[in-house]
Order: C-alpha cells, then sequence, then structure tokens
C-alpha cells in the first residue's frame, strides 16, 4: 500500500493524478499546509523539505519501505515501479524526462511565485508580480510551441511530463488568468482538454477530499 501525503495544490495533485492512472491502492493523509502541518516533526521524516507532496510505499521492489519526497521523483518512482508512463530507454524517455523536469524546475515555481504575489501576498509589489507573470507567459509560451509540433509534452504518448504539467496549466487557465492575460494559445488548450477528459486525471484533482 502507498500513504500519500498532499493537499489542495497543483504540485499534490501531480501524485494522486499518477497514482490514479497506475491504479496502485493509496491512502491520501491530507497535510493542511494553511495550519502549517508540514512542519509536524512526523511529517518532515518522510519530507524533509516541509513540503507536500511525499509518498510512503510500503511494498516496494526490493527492500524496507521508501519514502519519496519531490514531485518529479514521485512521478518517476511509480513510473518505473509499474513500467507505465514512462518509455524505459530512448528518445520517448528523454523527452519526458526534459518536460517533467522542465515543469518542477519552471512552470510550477514561477507560477506559483505569480499565485503568492498576485493574489495572498499582503501587499501588491508590481515588479514582482510583472516579474513572474512575464516569465510565467513564457513559459506558456514554451509549451504552446512544444503541443504545436507534439500531440504531448514527449512526443505522440501520454506520459508523466503530462501529469506534472497538467494542473499548473490548468490553474493558468482559471485561477491565474486574469493575472496572466487571456493569451489564446490553441495548442495548449486542445491538450488541457485532451489530458483534462480523462477519468484518471479527474478523479486525482478531487484527492484530497476534505
Ligand atoms: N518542488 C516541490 C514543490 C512542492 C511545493 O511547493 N509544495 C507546496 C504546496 S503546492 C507546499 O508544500 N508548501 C508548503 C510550504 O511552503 O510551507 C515539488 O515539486 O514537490
Amino acid at each position: 500500500m502507498i500513504t500519500l501525503y498532499t493537499w489542495t495544490t497543483p504540485n499534490g495533485r501531480k501524485a494522486s493524478i499518477m497514482l490514479e492512472e497506475v491504479g496502485l491502492p493509496y491512502e491520501v493523509r491530507p497535510v493542511n499546509i494553511g495550519a502549517d502541518e508540514q512542519f509536524a516533526p512526523e511529517f518532515l521524516k518522510v519530507s524533509p523539505n516541509n513540503k507536500i507532496p511525499a509518498i510512503v510505499d510500503d511494498a516496494p521492489q526490493e527492500g524496507n519501505p521508501v519514502s519519496v519526497f519531490e514531485s518529479g521523483a514521485i512521478l518517476q518512482y511509480l513510473a518505473e515501479k509499474t513500467g507505465r508512463l514512462l518509455a524505459p530507454s530512448g528518445p520517448a524517455r528523454v523527452a519526458a524526462l526534459e518536460w517533467t523536469y522542465w515543469q518542477v524546475g519552471g512552470l510550477g515555481p514561477m507560477l506559483g511565485q505569480l499565485g503568492y504575489f498576485a493574489h495572498r501576498a499582503p501587499d501588491k509589489h508590481e515588479p514582482s508580480i510583472a516579474r513572474f507573470r512575464d516569465e510565467g507567459n513564457r513559459l506558456l509560451d514554451v509549451m504552446e510551441r512544444r503541443l504545436g509540433e507534439a500531440e504531448y509534452l514527449a512526443g505522440a504518448d501520454y506520459s508523466i511530463a503530462d501529469i506534472a504539467c497538467y494542473a499548473w496549466a490548468s490553474a493558468s487557465q482559471r485561477m491565474l488568468r486574469a493575472t496572466l492575460g487571456a493569451t489564446e494559445r490553441p495548442g495548449v488548450a486542445r491538450w488541457l482538454e485532451a489530458v483534462g477528459a480523462r477519468p484518471a486525471v479527474q478523479r486525482g484533482m478531487e484527492v484530497p477530499k476534505v
């Protein structure tokens, strides 16, 4: 059984979408980051960076129970455990890892900072909002170019890269849309519709139920 430590945020949803896609049984432990539960000593043993998501797999392929933090590492771990959604070798694997790391190092943090400065910060600091809005839009333009030439981010097949990007790209169309501006990106729109129609994605986006 896998235990998923998560909350109602785009980073958390990457892990729940993946678990739904691969069909592994899992138990959800909500970590309310609004109530600072991410700083509890027990959670730190699983996630030394104080952030969700994290998982514990008590039946790994070998050895003792394994805990994994960082959403990209969780996606890769579950893909390798199940042999799903990440090619074992070759160009499709390289592309899936490129776009997964692109999301973890770029799209997620930039849109996350935009959300903070534009919506949650007590004072509105315009240069910070502009910095993360412009970088967020640049990254969405990069995604648009990729999805203009390929069906999915890693190429012809849906992969962990699409799971990594879905919740944040979806947020760019909803809570961040007014701040980012309404740029037409038909490739991203087509992809959002295709990925969002997957039943596992829909179930994963509802986790945790709180
Ligand atoms: N690089 C991390 C980022 C995770 C992250 O930022 N998680 C946020 C929620 S979306 C969090 O736990 N925030 C709590 C805090 O910053 O104290 C990953 O991809 O897993």
